[in-house]
């Protein structure tokens, strides 16, 4: 079993992560820790999380050690990650965060904050001034309680003290990351104090990312299948596959560590990286989800095992890979059959219910970007429109088997109104699509695409997730 080969009472923290959760703990953290493993002692972590006090109470009494789980088919691996030095909960003493963050030694702040956390609007990427979380910071910052507010207060408290700003990373599945977190800040700057506004937009730097691991919640399960290995309780454990990847653009605003040598990717172009990621993984996985757990599939590895919904997703794929323009380097079929067997792995047991969440959120960057750009081209969007219409479906908060589910999505009471005050299936879908802050106004008013997703919505009531599937496929055959 791998463990620190270093001293963890001389590193020092370098880097702040807002949101830490079981995915940087599997993803960013794992890098730091090379890092630190490597000699370089200065990117010890401090994880915040921002409400939830559970990943400090499961971390702090180990002392932020942590074990991560590598598990496929094949092979099952641990390591003990010793880059997390310390877990605190934002909202418990915010200044105090605001004050870690504007440390001379901090050079990076990460985020895994969840789409939703970045308070933009999905559709028009603005900062949501209606926002409770918005107008607080705006009122007063010397407490934040969003994650651009967290940004911007030690931003500002950096600048005030003469030190150059931290470099800040979004590492959550949004399109153009950098630039969202950016704009987020900087709209937030500008409110504030326009010169903090004029610094930040010259000497910050928001880099793009492209993040990928998959790592599901861990369960009960997991912790006491862990705990019979290693003859102690780990509560803070991470369980994730193999395969990982990270890629930033080259833009920094102080010290990091060396990532090339970790195997992170730097490179002046990530957008066409994240376009592939979002458009084939994520676009999948979330069509994956809503139709299997329509079906009442509880884990992607049983969706792909269903030979309908595998080429299905094929079929969703050749659609997607027509709007893409690959970089250099990026083999697409390669880098289909690879997802599919991520997909397959069944030691992963990842739910479909939790990639059913924040639909709402994720959506325009998985689906409905890619439905955009095929129906301006005048091609056919058959797999897309199912995949958009599973999750209407999914907003009515039952499976097909007529299980009530919670419906998790901070748009899920604007969704049941609109369902429950149409009459019909076909206002229900419009009742959907009319939803500005999800469909851009283009796509909600094109007669093809809404036409495409009503079909789809009634093939799924009429026959079901795995029959709508193929009804697609004969129909393509
Ligand atoms: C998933 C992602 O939960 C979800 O929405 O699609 O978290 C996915 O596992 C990661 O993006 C993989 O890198």
């Amino acid at each position: 079993m791998a463990k620190p080969d270093y001293d963890r009472s001389r590193v020092r923290i370098g880097v702040v992560h807002l949101g830490i959760g079981a995915f940087h703990r599997a993803h960013q953290a794992i890098v730091f820790d090379d890092a630190l493993n490597a000699g370089d002692l200065r990117w010890g972590v401090l994880g915040a999380s921002l409400r939830s006090p559970d990943v400090r109470d499961q971390l702090a009494p180990q002392d932020g050690l942590y074990t991560m789980v590598i598990e496929d088919g094949g092979q099952r691996s641990l390591r003990i990650v010793g880059a997390v030095q310390e877990v605190r909960v934002a909202l418990r003493d915010p200044a105090s965060l605001v004050e870690a963050m504007a440390s001379p030694e901090v050079h990076i702040v990460t985020l895994t904050v969840t789409e939703k956390g970045y308070c933009l609007d999905p559709a028009s990427g603005k900062l949501k001034l209606d926002d409770p979380g918005i107008s607080a910071d705006l009122a007063d910052l010397s407490a934040p309680v969003t994650a651009p507010g967290f940004v911007t207060a030690a931003l500002r408290l950096r600048r005030n003290r003469g030190l150059s700003p931290f470099t800040v990373i979004s590492c959550d599945n949004l399109p153009h990351n950098g630039a969202r977190i950016r704009s987020a800040v900087l709209e937030m700057a500008a409110r504030i104090d326009p010169r903090l506004h004029d610094w930040i937009a010259a000497e910050g730097a928001f880099p793009q990312t492209m993040i990928d691991r998959i790592v599901p919640a861990t369960t009960p399960a997991d912790i006491e299948i862990l705990s019979t290995e290693l003859g102690f309780v780990d509560l803070g454990m991470v369980k994730t596959e193999p395969f990982t990847q990270w890629i930033i653009e080259d833009r920094f605003a102080g010290e990091r560590p060396d990532f090339a040598r970790f195997k992170v990717r730097l490179t002046e172009a990530v957008g066409p990286w994240e376009d592939a990621k979002l458009r084939l993984l994520n676009g999948a996985h979330s069509t994956l989800a809503y139709l299997g757990a329509l079906a009442g599939l509880e884990y992607v590895h049983q969706t792909v095992a269903v030979p309908v919904l595998k080429a299905f997703v094929d079929r969703l794929w050749d659609e997607a890979e027509a709007t893409l323009d690959p970089p250099p380097g990026l083999d697409i079929a390669a880098y289909r059959a690879e997802l599919m067997a991520r997909f397959s792995n069944a030691a992963l047991r990842h739910r479909t219910r939790q990639i059913a969440m924040d639909g709402s959120q994720k959506l325009p960057q998985r689906l409905l970007a890619t439905a955009s750009a095929r129906l301006s081209a005048g091609l056919p969007i058959p797999a897309l429109a199912l995949g958009i219409a599973a999750w209407i479906r999914w907003q009515e908060g039952r499976t097909e088997a007529g299980e009530v589910v919670v419906v998790e999505d901070p748009l899920a009471s604007e969704t049941a109104r609109r369902l429950t005050a149409a009459t019909d299936d076909r206002a229900r879908v419009a009742a959907l699509l009319d939803l500005q802050t999800v469909f851009q106004p283009a796509l909600s008013a094109d007669p093809v695409f809404r036409e495409a997703v009503m079909e789809a919505f009634v093939d799924l009531r009429r026959l079901g997730a795995v029959g709508a599937a193929a009804l697609r496929l004969d129909r393509a055959a």
